[in-house]
């Protein structure tokens, strides 16, 4: 068997019930066997087994007290994967289903991302199975205030840098940065994502949303089509999926559904976007109560999105959302894109399906890099103690999905496999996390 299947066969025997972790180092472990396999440097030096290890998984109790004066308990997580080339970088996710498994699955994808986006940021990520949903603000802060009271001792504006995912974004930022520095006695910049008056970047609410039409457009018109006049389908009706909508909606698409994990609407007219940021953005509620806005569209319950015909798909929910027979309606129904805005949404069988077919397909390490990009130049302007535009810190984002795309594309080509991005971004990302570890020595 080959160094990289030997190595894929350990992690597999050594991560046993840790299914999401398993399937994300199957991808980049199976896209990068021919590259890998061809250089015995990489054996030499350890690096397969050194990667696929976090340089630190962190497990706590976060206890914190409910509005009837209860004591709850959840767990907290921080997994510091890779810091070959920056300090740790990657959000928090706070969802019931959040495991070891999931963040270390994200974590892993993190490394790459991170590299992709060609700035100094090394990959981590954490969360809690904390569940917001319903929750008072009260309780929202006090949660992460707790989750703080742990976590402040292990990260650092030039050691592990956190951010926003699932269930975390500017007031869940906000409460646990206070925490931090009343922890610390330091303002610095240790979170991004963080409010604008205090430290923030412009952009960077819109920019993984932004960053995925902006990958999406460049794949496109590289492939002789655009968004323009096209039917597109967006999953999830989050930070990810809302500024997707909106940037689509100005390059000339035409969004006609989104979803929450209680179903999707089909809007045959357009999304109405300001009713979504209403819905979800002010008031936290159900994607259904779209309905009382827009009359005429239509709600359904469940999963079922892939179904609607389209030109392009954007998951942008969760991972394993989009599944094999998911894949087989949209290419049934003449889908030509899917872009990942979600980390890993779409199944390793649903991929390889889309890809027989060629469907034009921008893996989640890529395409929804945008966030993270934006992040890193957050940390720029936090040392620079200055504060960009709005349309420098744009045009900036602009220009580094473009810079992705090209380098995707290239990494592809050169490996035999010219228009298989997922292979392009596995081999660009690890490239440059794997000459830094063999710079550095046996660390
Ligand atoms: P949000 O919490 O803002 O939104 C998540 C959306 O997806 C909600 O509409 C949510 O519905 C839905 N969703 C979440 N979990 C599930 C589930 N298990 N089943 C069905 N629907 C679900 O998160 P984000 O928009 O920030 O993140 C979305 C995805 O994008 C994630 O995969 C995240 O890792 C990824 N991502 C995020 C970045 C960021 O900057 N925020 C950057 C790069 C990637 P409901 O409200 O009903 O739960
Ligand atoms: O998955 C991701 O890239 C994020 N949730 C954003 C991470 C970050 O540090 O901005």
């Amino acid at each position: 068997m080959s160094y990289t299947m030997n190595v894929l066969e350990e992690v597999k025997q050594k991560n046993q019930g840790e299914p999401e972790f398993i399937q994300a180092a199957t991808e980049i472990l199976t896209t990068l066997q021919a590259y890998v396999d061809a250089r015995p440097e990489y054996e030499e030096a350890g690096i397969l087994e050194r990667i696929v290890e976090p340089e630190r998984s962190i497990i706590f109790r976060v206890p914190w007290v409910d509005d009837s004066g209860k004591i709850r308990t959840n767990r907290g997580y921080r997994v510091q994967f890779n810091s070959a080339i920056g300090p740790y970088k990657g959000g928090i996710r706070f969802h019931p289903s959040v495991s070891l498994s999931i963040m270390k699955f994200l974590g892993f994808e993190q490394v790459f991302k991170n590299s992709l986006t060609g700035l100094a940021m090394g990959g981590g990520k954490g969360g809690s199975d904390f569940d917001p949903k319903g929750k008072s603000d009260r309780e929202i802060m006090a949660f992460c205030q707790s989750y703080m009271n742990e976590l402040y001792r292990h990260i650092g504006a030039n050691i592990d840098v956190p951010a926003g995912d699932i269930g975390v974004a500017g007031r869940e930022v906000g409460f646990m940065y206070g925490q931090y520095k009343r922890l610390t006695s330091s303002f610095e910049g240790v979170f991004t994502g963080k409010g604008i008056v205090y430290g923030g970047s412009y952009a960077r609410t819109e920019a993984t949303g932004f960053g995925l039409a902006y990958l999406a457009d460049e794949m496109l018109r590289q492939n002789g089509k655009s968004i323009e006049g096209k039917t597109v389908l967006v999953s999830g009706a989050g930070n990810v999926a809302i500024y997707a909508v909106q940037k689509v909606q100005q390059l000339g698409g035409k969004v006609v559904a989104m979803s929450d994990s209680n179903g999707f609407i089909y809007d045959s007219e357009g999304i109405d976007l300001d009713a979504i940021k209403d819905i979800k953005e002010v008031r936290r509620a159900r994607i259904y109560e779209y309905l009382n806005y827009r009359p005429n569209a239509v709600y359904t319950e469940g999963r079922g999105i892939w179904g609607i015909p389209c030109d392009i798909a954007m998951p942008c929910a969760t991972q394993n959302e989009l599944l094999e027979p998911d894949a087989e309606l949209l290419i049934k129904n003449g889908c030509f894109a899917v872009c990942e805005g979600a980390n890993m949404p779409t199944t390793l069988e649903a991929t390889e399906l889309l890809q027989k077919n060629n469907i034009l397909f921008a893996p989640g390490k890529a395409a929804n890099a945008g966030g993270v990009s934006t992040s890193g130049l957050e940390m720029s302007q936090n040392s620079m103690r200055t504060s960009w535009t709005f349309d420098e810190v744009d045009q900036k984002l602009k220009g580094i999905m473009v810079t992705i795309f090209n380098n995707i594309a290239a990494a592809a080509k050169d490996a035999g496999a010219e228009g298989n991005y997922v292979v392009g971004a596995n081999i660009a990302g690890f490239k440059k996390v794997a000459e830094a570890m063999m710079l550095q020595g046996a660390v």
